[in-house]
C-alpha cells in the first residue's frame, strides 16, 4: 500500500556525454538511495535526439518514478549532487548527466530554481515518451490528458528510439530485466 505521506514524483534523467547509458543507470541507483525515496521505477533508456542548441551528440534518457517523503528543493539539492558527482559542471550544452523534476505529486512552483510542473514536459518525447511507458495512465497537467496520449501528441516531433531492454528497481537494487 502506497505510503499516504508521499508524493509521486516524475523524474527524467538523461546523459549526452561519456558513457551515456552507464551515467543514466548508475544516476537511477543514486536517486533510489536518497534518503526519502521508495519504491522507484525506471523506463527503459531511450536514445533521443537534442533539443535545443547547442548539444553535439544524442541524448540517453530515462523516466523515473518515486514516492518521495522530502520536500521538493532537498529533492532538487540531492538531484544536483548527484549531477555533480558524475562530473556535471555549471552552464548549459553538452552535460554526462541531467537530472530534472518532471512532476512533484500536485505540487505548482514557480521558484527561481525549480519550476513544478516542468514548464516544457508537453513539448519534449523524450521526456513523454519514456514515461508514457512506465505510467501510461498518468494524468498530467494542465488539463489530466493522459501520458501516453500526450506522447501520441508528439510522434511528428524529434525522435526518440527505445535502446534497452526495461530496468526495474527493486528494494533499491537495479536490475535490468529482459523482455
Ligand atoms: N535536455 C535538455 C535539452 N535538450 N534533448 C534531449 N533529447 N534530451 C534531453 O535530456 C535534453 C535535450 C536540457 O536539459
Ligand atoms: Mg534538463
Ligand atoms: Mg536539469
Amino acid at each position: 500500500m502506497p505510503d499516504r505521506t508521499a508524493s509521486l514524483v516524475v523524474l527524467s534523467l538523461g546523459s549526452n556525454l561519456g558513457a551515456r547509458e552507464r551515467a543514466v543507470l548508475a544516476a537511477a541507483r543514486a536517486v533510489a538511495a536518497i534518503r526519502g525515496i521508495a519504491a522507484p521505477r525506471l523506463s527503459s533508456l531511450y536514445e533521443t535526439d537534442p533539443v535545443g542548441r547547442g548539444y553535439s551528440r544524442a541524448f540517453v534518457n530515462a523516466a523515473m518514478i518515486v514516492e518521495a517523503r522530502r520536500d521538493p528543493r532537498s529533492l532538487l539539492r540531492a538531484c544536483l549532487a548527484i549531477e555533480e558527482a558524475a562530473g556535471r559542471r555549471p552552464g548549459g550544452g553538452d552535460r554526462p548527466l541531467d537530472i530534472d523534476i518532471v512532476l512533484f505529486g500536485d505540487l505548482r512552483l514557480d521558484g527561481p530554481s525549480l519550476v513544478l510542473p516542468h514548464p516544457r514536459m508537453r513539448e519534449r518525447l523524450f521526456v513523454l515518451g519514456p514515461l508514457a511507458e512506465l505510467a501510461p495512465g498518468l494524468s498530467l497537467p494542465p488539463d489530466g490528458l493522459a501520458a501516453a496520449e500526450a506522447a501520441d501528441r508528439l510522434r511528428d516531433g524529434p525522435e526518440v528510439r527505445r535502446i534497452s531492454s526495461r530496468a526495474v528497481i527493486r528494494a533499491g537494487d537495479l536490475r535490468t530485466v529482459r523482455d
